[in-house]
């Protein structure tokens, strides 16, 4: 009997010894970038060319987002309110030549998180010692995003933090720490959700934009009234104000949103700044719920035109959570990427993808192709990004998806509709909103991926370049975490922890990444255009300030160009005016061109 148990002991020992290398030697593989192992990886990198790997613990990111903390007086809401504030925004803050990301958490009292590439494959989070963790402490607000830009063009980009609470700008002292840069002209409080840097008049200083989506006059964790909501559903102007602040180049902002007529108080939840019509000064796309979106003529540095109806994006309402830039049919122009609500059975709004139209001379003009292009059912979309995920030629779309995942197999949908057909009196007071319970509302629902199958048709292939996962995702970011040529995947997701996606590519397609520093222009660069030609194809990309849905992609931009053996010209539109033309330049790299001064 003794002897048979210690035999039994002795095996049970030797099965956790093999299983023991097993696992070690898996987790190896993996730090050794050999890529997935699963039957589902290697069918889709078969297909299509790519799979997403979550790597969060191996590469020691821990990081948890928590959802802001609002007054009990709209607790029986508290779910649906509370449903912003995850986000992410790269930059290479201490310009090593590794891509860098920060995080934003939104409960009182908890932590941001700045993420540094150490470059060994991990990173670790150096908030803390920089001095911008601490940033949701209570009667400041909560952070709902980030946006890096250099305002002071000393090379190092800058942290804008922008907050339903107090908005700051900190200054990047060299790379080594961050400060508050006081008396900046930033509003004292706001609920703001969507910033973005460009640089409006072209005088090589970066300017502000800030869209507000609740009155600011709103503080949300210490309310005086429960009428803070919407005045309807599909034509509310009682948002926030929106804030464009001139960089005066002292270190001050002068607020210039009156005189450049950007007076609307739609609830705007994301914008991006793009030159439309190629005179250089940036146009302004604005997405907003609750109403239509908007977009802004640039005239000249000196005001803005509002011309969505005469552009043809602003006819129907719709709930504008995000707008992104790109150019799925490798024509050379942008489009833009709104997401919005599609529930089955109960509101099919439908995401847009609205084309430039040619011809039309100064004055650019849009047509939707999200639903023949098949982008356009997104669930209940938020943040989305287009990059090229198989470095084939023809931009790839992600997008965040998810409103709120509580309880499971609940549904708010119908008490929801309670509220939803009542007056703007109902309407825009929580305590007339039925109580949620914990209900789920359009949650567990599977991000969406779209591989792009050349001539801008696309197809899904959620949960299948990717393993299944279900979290309420509202950031999207597309960077290369690694320095491989590759496009990587980072996904902030609301009140749980973001998705690091390691993007491995199974086939030997090739690319060029561009990064870029302005002389005359602002020093990042933000508002030139990259214009690839290759093979009879032409794709652009912008270097913007921010873009998508509280987020930011890497400063560099990357372009897939399939199995070409190179390019005929790369062509850089600089904001100043500039053209600077590399013919030939060498690929498989990443070209750092300053303005007017290329080297190839
Ligand atoms: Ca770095
Ligand atoms: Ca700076
Ligand atoms: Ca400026
Ligand atoms: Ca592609």
């Amino acid at each position: 009997m003794r002897h048979k148990f210690w035999q039994i002991l002795t095996i049970v020992v030797f099965i956790c010894l093999l299983l023991g290398t097993f696992i070690a030697s898996r987790k190896k593989d993996k730090s050794n970038n050999k890529g997935p192992v699963s039957q589902e990886a290697e069918a889709a990198l078969k297909q299509y060319g790519f799979y997403l790997e979550p790597v969060n613990e191996e590469i020691g990111v821990t990081f948890r987002h928590v959802s802001p903390d609002l007054d009990p007086k709209v607790d029986n809401i508290k779910l649906q309110i509370a449903s912003v504030g995850a986000s992410v925004a790269v930059c290479d803050f201490d310009n090593d030549g590794w891509n860098d990301f920060y995080l934003t958490n939104s409960a009182t009292g908890s932590k941001n998180a700045l993420y540094r590439n150490l470059g060994n494959g991990r990173f670790e989070d150096v908030a803390e010692a920089m001095g911008v963790a601490d940033l949701n402490q209570k009667g400041t607000g909560a952070s709902m995003g980030v946006v890096w830009g250099d305002y002071d063009n000393d090379g190092y980009k800058d942290l804008l933090l922008y907050k339903w609470g107090k908005t700051t700008l900190f200054k990047n002292v060299n790379g080594t720490s961050f400060e508050p840069v006081a008396s900046s002209g930033l509003p004292e409080w706001a609920n703001i959700n969507a910033a973005v840097w460009f640089d409006v008049d072209n005088d090589g200083l970066l300017d502000i934009f800030l869209g507000g989506y609740f009155k600011e006059s709103f503080h949300l964790d210490s309310l005086l009234t429960t009428r803070i909501m919407p005045e309807s559903f599909r034509y509310a102007n009682n948002g926030g104000r929106n804030y464009l602040l001139k960089n005066k180049g002292n270190g001050t902002f002068e607020d210039v949103t009156q005189q450049y007529g950007l007076t609307s108080t739609k609830w705007t939840l994301s914008a991006v700044a793009a030159d439309f019509n190629g005179d250089n000064f940036p146009e302004l796309y604005v997405a907003n719920d609750y109403n239509v979106d908007e977009f802004y003529m640039n005239r000249e540095g000196k005001t803005f035109e509002e011309t969505g109806a005469a552009v043809g994006i602003g006819h129907i309402p719709k709930s504008g959570m995000n707008a992104s830039l790109g150019d799925i049919n490798n024509e050379g122009s942008f489009g833009v990427y709104t997401t919005n609500i599609t529930e089955k059975g109960v509101l099919i709004q439908g995401n847009n993808y609205w084309q430039p139209k040619a011809g039309k001379g100064k004055q650019p003009s849009f047509v939707d192709l999200g639903q023949i292009s098949g982008i356009e059912n997104g669930g209940w979309s938020y943040g989305a990004q287009f990059g090229d995920l198989n470095n084939d030629g023809y931009m790839d779309l992600y997008v965040a998806n998810g409103f709120i995942s509580a309880k499971e197999n609940t549904s708010y949908w119908y008490d929801y509709s309670k509220v939803t057909g009542g007056n703007s009196n109902i309407i825009g007071d929580a305590k007339n909103w039925p109580d949620m319970e914990g209900k789920s509302q359009s949650g567990y629902t599977q991000d969406k991926i779209w591989l792009n199958n050349q001539d801008a048709i696309f197809e899904d292939v959620s949960g299948k370049a990717c393993p299944p996962a279900t979290y309420d995702g509202r950031a999207v970011a597309m960077v290369d975490l690694w320095n491989r040529g590759v496009l990587d995947v980072i996904v902030a997701n609301q009140n749980n922890v973001p998705t690091i996606y390691k993007n491995n590519i199974g086939n030997d397609h090739h690319w060029i990444a561009v990064d870029l520093q302005g002389t005359r222009s602002n020093a990042d660069g933000i508002g030139a255009r990259v214009e690839i030609t290759w093979d009879g194809k032409k794709q652009v990309q912008a270097v913007t300030g921010g873009m998508g849905f509280s987020s930011q992609n890497q400063h560099r931009l990357h372009f897939g160009i399939g199995q070409a053996a190179g390019i005929e010209q790369l062509t850089i539109y600089w904001p100043s005016g500039h053209v600077d033309k590399i013919p030939h330049p060498a690929i498989n790299t990443l070209h750092t061109v300053k303005e007017n001064q290329p080297a190839d």
